[in-house]
């Protein structure tokens, strides 16, 4: 793993390890905004409040008994995965650089979101479900535990899940153990871990890392700004990353295999990828993986004659409802380095 930092611990897999559409949990990417909380599971409890006509308290075994199981292939991804590449346009001081392996897939085991909801009577006022974790994060002023919500429509849709296994395994303490939410095609953000509170209300979460993920206008500073002031992030960016060859590789000249992952985010699914071996010179569609469903990356590969010299290859996706990402860093450059959907560029250097 690329380890970023340790406390919290923030680490990406390399992009080798995102070929596989399932990925290991050795190799799932990491990120925290606090320390790993270790949890007893047989004195925790979930906690359902708010604008419910019975509140809720269960544990692990009472959501196993009460509602059906469903199980779910899902690509998580972090708002900042390629933040790296916004940082060369500009920098962004005090955020990790992620590459592009800020993001993973697992098969999640759990409960339906909507059912547990049912169960507690969820109000017609509930307009947005908040989450809590546990871990207290030191980036808030008095530190708190990590949080976020989503609206109510979304929360209620089939594919959001209270998932306690990842992969057929017990979900390890470091993606939330004993239980957490999976919000299929929204930000990693929303995904919380170490879940221990859900709370129906008409606003979104106070929690200071709602607004905390939202592209900010490109001149407002992150330290003053205030939590209207930028666009909350939700659904993920359609979005387009080279994995193979590596990053400023030293390759033969002439065929080589390209091939990368990609993303459309909520219900939308890829369409199109776009490769350049030249810089955008030229272009030729890449042989793409038929999406498993829209929550999952889809794969795509193909391969380039590529000349003698050094060279950018690029890599571009279009989405089922025909938008394109946009050229540059540049264009979505933002101070806090989230949601960088701009084509994937990616030098190497080939000899004859
Ligand atoms: N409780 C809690 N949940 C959390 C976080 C956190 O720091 N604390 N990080 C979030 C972010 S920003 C992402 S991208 C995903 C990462 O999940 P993973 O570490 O299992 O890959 O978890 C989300 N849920
Ligand atoms: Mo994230």
């Amino acid at each position: 793993m690329l380890v970023h930092e340790t406390e919290p611990y923030n680490a990406e897999p390399p992009p080798g390890a995102l070929l596989a559409q399932l990925t290991p949990l050795d190799t799932f990417y990491g990120r925290n905004h606090g320390p790993i909380p270790r949890i007893d599971p047989a004195r925790w409890r979930l906690r359902v409040d708010g604008l419910v006509d019975h509140a809720l308290e269960l544990s692990i075994d009472e959501l196993r008994r009460r509602f059906p199981e469903r199980k779910l292939v899902a690509t998580l991804q972090c708002a900042g995965n390629r933040r790296a590449d916004l940082m060369e346009f500009r920098d962004i001081p005090g955020q990790v650089p992620w590459g592009p392996a800020a993001t993973s897939t697992a098969c999640w085991s759990g409960v339906r979101l909507a059912d547990v909801l049912a169960s507690a009577g969820l109000r017609r006022e509930a307009a947005h479900i908040a989450f809590t974790g546990t871990d207290v994060s030191q980036q808030t002023d008095p530190p708190a535990p990590f949080g976020g919500s989503v609206p109510a429509a979304k929360a209620l849709s089939d594919e959001v899940l209270l998932a306690w296994a990842m992969n057929d395994e017990p979900l390890p303490a470091a993606h939330g153990a004993p239980l957490r939410v999976v919000v299929p095609g929204w930000i990693g953000a929303r995904s919380v871990k170490w879940l221990q509170r859900i709370t129906a209300r008409t606003e979104p979460s106070d929690n200071y890392f709602q607004t905390e993920y939202s592209i900010l206008p490109p001149e407002a500073d992150p330290r003053t700004a205030a939590p209207g002031d930028g666009i909350t992030l939700g659904p993920i960016a359609l979005h387009c990353a080279i994995l193979q060859p590596d990053r400023d590789a030293r390759l033969p000249a002439g065929p080589t295999e390209v091939t990368g992952y990609a993303l459309a985010g909520e219900d939308r699914t890829v369409a199109r990828v776009d490769v350049s071996p030249d810089n955008g010179g030229s272009w030729t569609h890449a042989d793409l993986d038929a999406p498993e469903n829209p929550w999952t990356w889809q794969h795509w590969r193909t391969t380039l004659t590529l000349p003698a010299g050094e060279t950018e290859l690029l890599a571009r996706a279009w989405d089922s409802t025909g938008a394109v990402e946009p050229e540059s860093p540049a264009t979505v450059w933002n101070p806090r380095g989230y949601a960088n959907n701009s084509w994937a560029g990616l030098h190497v250097t080939c000899h004859t």
